[in-house]
């Protein structure tokens, strides 16, 4: 019972979408982050799944209810249903898998196409563990955020690196956007903060690219 009130206490809900080919851990980050569990051998997901985690931002709390699907077509839930509502997204490739990397334009079309334009987008390359199957450079990665204004950053779901990174950045961007709009009544875009590249944690290889004129229309 305490820990269903507990679950239940918090300030902000926000939904977040993992998306990205099959195979490249979506599901491993999703359980990592949520469970702190990984699966050497997990299944390709079929329809969706979501889990939630509340963490602290500022003095508040927020939860995130991050919903997965499959990134195989036959298997994938409605679309419009899937993003109805997100206001985050983890776009994820796998660094060892080049194929994963060109497809991500595609969703980040499926991405916008379906989402609110103010949703934070964390591009995520994982799998970064396997440093001599590498295919994909960090640098090719790193420009093709700045030049789609995401944030960036590569992961291992299986050593978790970055993962609770990824994860709260993304939720504490949104927070930023949402608790500044709730400030700022006359909602004047110029207000949100614009372009830099930012650390994160203490890593080196931690690096996001903060989002530019995320707000603007
Ligand atoms: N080495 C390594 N393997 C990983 C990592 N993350 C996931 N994997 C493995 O990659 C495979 C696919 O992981 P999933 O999490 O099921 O991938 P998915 O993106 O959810 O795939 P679909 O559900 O089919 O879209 C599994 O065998 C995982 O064990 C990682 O960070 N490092
Ligand atoms: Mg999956």
């Amino acid at each position: 019972m305490a820990a269903y009130r507990a679950d239940d206490d918090y300030d902000y809900l926000f939904k977040v979408v993992l998306i990205g080919d099959s195979g490249v851990g979506k599901s491993n980050l999703l359980s990592r982050f949520t469970r702190n569990e990984f699966s050497l051998e997990s299944k390709s997901t079929i329809g969706v799944e979501f889990a939630t985690r509340s963490i602290h931002v500022d003095d508040k709390i927020v939860k995130a209810q991050i919903w997965d699907t499959a990134g195989q077509e036959r298997y994938r839930a409605i679309t419009s249903a899937y993003y109805r509502g997100a206001v985050g997204a983890l776009l994820v490739y796998d660094v060892t898998r080049h194929v994963t990397f060109e497809n991500v334009e595609r969703w980040l079309k499926e991405l916008r196409d379906h989402t609110d334009s103010n949703i934070v987008i964390m591009f995520v390359g994982n799998k970064a563990d396997l440093r001599h199957l590498r295919a994909v450079s960090t640098e090719d990665a790193k420009a093709f955020a700045e030049r789609e204004n995401t944030f960036f950053m590569e992961t291992s779901a299986l050593e978790s690196m970055n993962v609770e990174n990824a994860f709260t950045e993304v939720l504490s961007q949104i927070y930023r956007v949402v608790s500044r709009k709730a400030l700022d009544i006359g909602d004047d875009p110029a207000a949100l903060p614009k372009g830099q590249t930012i650390n994160v944690g203490s890593k080196d290889d931690v690096s996001a690219v903060k989002k530019v004129g995320c707000c603007s229309n």
